[in-house]
Parts: C-alpha cells; sequence; structure tokens
C-alpha cells in the first residue's frame, strides 16, 4: 500500500455540505481562522466549519486594524490558503465586499470561482469599522435598498447552487434598532440572499431576542450568531432559539496572542528557551501537523512497513 495525503474536497460538496447544516435545526458550529494551521486545529477540534476571520487576517498576517484596509485580493489568497487546510466548509468573512456596487460582484465572484463554500457581506459603509470597538461613534451603513441591489445583482452574478451568500445586518452595531434591523433582513431576504447574520453587541441578548420575536423570517430564513459579546450562550441555547450557525469567531486569534506574549516575555526574563520548553508545543507535534512524515514517505517513495 502506498502513503496517500488527505484529498482535497470538491467545492460542491463543501457548499452541500454546508446547506446542508444550516437547514437542520442543530447549529453549524463554526469558529474563526486566521491562517491556515488554525483551520486543520478547528477541524482536528471536531468543529463544523471554518470561519475566515477578517479582523484575524487584518490583525495576524498584516498587523493592521480591521478597517477595510485590506483588499478582497489579500482577503481571498487568505480565504484561499484556509480552505486547501480543511475538508470542512469555509465560510469567509467578506466584509462589504470592499468598496461599492461593483466591488461586491467581483469579491462574490471571485470568491465563487475559488471554491469557497460561503461568504458573508455586511452592510458597513466603505470603509467599514470592527463592529466591536466600543470607541466608534461614526458607524454608517449602506442604505438598504442599495445594500439589497447589491446582493441581487451579486447572487445574479453566480450559479443558484454556487457558494451561500449570508447577508449580515448591522442595523443593531450601529444604534438603529430592532426595527430597522427587520426592515434590513427582509430586503436582504428578498435579494436573494441565503441565510442572515444578526450581529450585535449586546451582552444581555436583550437586542437579539428583540429581533427574534419581530422578524417574520424568524424558522423561515436561516440565521447566523457571532456570540463574542455573550459568549457564556452555548450553540445548544443559540440553536433553540432558532439560529443555524453559530460563529465563534476570534477566540483561536486571542489565544495565540496570549500564548505568544506570554512565551516571549518569558524568554525575554530568562534569556533562554528552556523555561518556555513545558509549555509549548513540540517540534515533533508541528511536524505531525502537517503531514511531514507522509510527505516525505510519498516523496521518497517509501511503503511504510505493515501498511
Ligand atoms: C470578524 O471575525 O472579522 C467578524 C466578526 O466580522 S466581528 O469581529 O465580531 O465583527
Ligand atoms: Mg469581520
Amino acid at each position: 500500500m502506498t502513503v496517500t495525503l488527505p484529498r482535497a474536497i470538491r467545492a460542491d460538496v463543501k457548499r452541500a455540505r454546508l446547506r446542508e447544516g444550516l437547514a437542520s435545526t442543530t447549529p453549524v458550529l463554526t469558529v474563526g481562522a486566521h491562517d491556515a494551521l488554525t483551520a486543520k486545529l478547528i477541524e482536528n477540534a471536531g468543529f463544523d466549519a471554518v470561519w475566515v476571520s477578517g479582523l484575524g487576517i487584518s490583525t495576524m498576517t498584516f498587523a493592521v486594524p480591521d478597517l477595510n484596509i485590506i483588499t478582497m485580493t489579500e482577503a481571498l489568497d487568505a480565504a484561499r490558503r484556509i480552505d486547501a487546510a480543511t475538508t470542512l466548509p469555509v465560510i469567509a468573512d467578506c466584509d462589504n465586499g470592499y468598496g461599492g456596487f461593483s466591488n461586491v460582484i467581483r469579491t462574490v465572484r471571485d470568491y465563487e470561482r475559488a471554491g469557497i463554500a460561503g461568504i458573508s457581506i455586511e452592510d458597513n459603509l466603505f470603509p467599514k469599522r470592527n463592529s466591536l470597538y466600543e470607541g466608534d461613534s461614526r458607524r454608517e451603513l449602506v442604505e438598504t435598498s442599495e445594500q439589497a441591489r447589491r446582493l441581487r445583482a451579486a447572487k445574479a452574478a453566480i450559479d443558484p447552487d454556487g457558494l451561500v451568500l449570508i447577508a449580515r445586518v448591522e442595523a443593531l452595531i450601529a444604534g438603529h434598532g430592532v426595527e430597522a434591523a427587520c426592515e434590513r433582513a427582509d430586503a436582504y431576504v428578498d435579494a436573494g440572499a441565503d441565510a442572515i447574520l444578526i450581529h450585535s453587541r449586546d451582552k444581555t441578548l436583550a437586542e437579539i431576542e428583540g429581533f427574534l420575536a419581530e422578524w417574520s423570517g424568524v424558522g423561515k430564513v436561516p440565521l447566523v450568531a457571532v456570540p463574542t459579546l455573550y459568549p457564556t450562550f452555548t450553540a445548544d441555547d443559540l440553536g433553540a432559539k432558532g439560529f443555524r450557525m453559530v460563529i465563534l469567531a476570534n477566540q483561536p486569534m486571542r489565544a495565540a496572542v496570549k500564548a505568544m506574549e506570554e512565551t516571549l516575555q518569558a524568554m525575554a526574563d530568562h534569556r533562554n528557551a528552556a523555561v518556555v520548553d513545558p509549555h509549548i508545543a513540540t517540534v515533533d507535534h508541528v511536524f505531525e501537523l502537517v503531514g511531514t512524515r507522509e510527505t516525505i514517505e510519498l516523496e521518497d517513495g517509501i511503503v511504510p512497513e505493515g501498511r
């Protein structure tokens, strides 16, 4: 028997898996990746899907704020690398489509062609501000009718069975209230969105509960939650409220930042690496995670004994 590496999964298979997940009452439990290895670790830990976090890519790959500074092609490159590293469906955070009407269409078409399973397009005006940033006094949204026009045109520009288009409503984040959020969600569904991501910073969940009580699409259109600021609600709690996807968007990135800061500080304090050795991954584990042995055996034509 020869050594084999994991097979690449076709885009249509990942997309079908994502559509199936969104149709089920158990939410698709999705975790944010900022790079390819993180996607692999998310898969190894048993999650259902990977979110390509705009905050994560901006922070970890470019060390710039999440303010529409990275370009569509930089974000797509990151999404491609992440998608290649996992058999799970990948949902890419495409911010606001990186500009105006034609940028949104180009974004959707390029992600479709790249074989990404799903994307999210939000209604923050370019240049957007990260939704979690508390100090922001200027949050402007694209007019509802214009955002719907963009989504309708984007949907028309791709295969109906192609990537899953999640329309992200930022009305609650921008302080426009539940009624405005419902109007936007209606308009985006009418424009052809496959799912609605309703984002909120309200730690009590009252805003989200208000939306769920008011919106006529609940139970008909898959809803997506990003519970960064209401993390005590489990995926099952959110599933019971009607959410079909729960995105834990940035915890691996924050874990990496903390681990690296602590490791670097300890090495700086002790001026050696022995102090951190028991607390960091072994080199062998790193080799193992990326299939180093299998790749070398395949390259060298080695047939392992007993296999
Ligand atoms: C991201 O991960 O980039 C997101 C989620 O868009 S949030 O940071 O909550 O806006
Ligand atoms: Mg984002």
